[in-house]
């Protein structure tokens, strides 16, 4: 027991909930560097919201690497997620293409999509490996 506790203590004891949006729909954006998990994290989230009784809806927002949409489409149908036009969203989960902070253009195109986009949550997907180090990722 007092091991538990002092895990839960080193791997950070406070939790934070996902915000959601009081008018309908809650935007979450999804950033992290290629092949992080975002696009799987998009039918992942769907799911677990899913499962709390809200609706979804999946964007496509890396119109990048080919066949990113193709992939965030499969992974919708696995979660049993239609495509097409849904009435009544809760959460709209925008996924976008990866990035380097040394890509200037993409970068600002990641804050051309925040500010227009306006989301709820940004969410930053990272590799469990990264350790400490992501803490500090999304402020640079
Ligand atoms: N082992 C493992 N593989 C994962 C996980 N999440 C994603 N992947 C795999 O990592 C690769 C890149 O994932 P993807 O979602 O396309 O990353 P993105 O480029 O950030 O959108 C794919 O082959 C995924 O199947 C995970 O949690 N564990
Ligand atoms: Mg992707």
């Amino acid at each position: 027991m007092i091991v538990h506790d002092e895990l839960v203590k080193l791997m950070g004891g406070e939790v934070s909930e996902l915000v959601f949006a009081k008018s309908a729909p809650t935007i979450i954006l999804l950033a992290g560097v290629q092949g992080v998990g975002k696009t799987t994290v998009c039918a992942k989230l769907a799911n677990y919201l899913k499962k709390q009784g809200k609706s979804c809806m999946l964007i496509a927002g890396d119109v990048y690497r080919p066949a990113a949409i193709d992939q965030l489409v499969i992974l919708g149908e696995q979660e049993r997620f239609s495509r097409g036009q849904e009435k009544n969203i809760d959460v709209a989960i925008v996924d976008t293409a990866g990035r380097l902070q040394i890509d200037k253009g993409m970068m600002d195109e990641l804050k051309d999509i925040k500010r227009v986009l306006n989301p709820t949550e940004v969410l930053l997907v990272v590799d469990a490996m990264t350790g400490q180090e992501a803490a500090d990722a999304p402020r640079r």
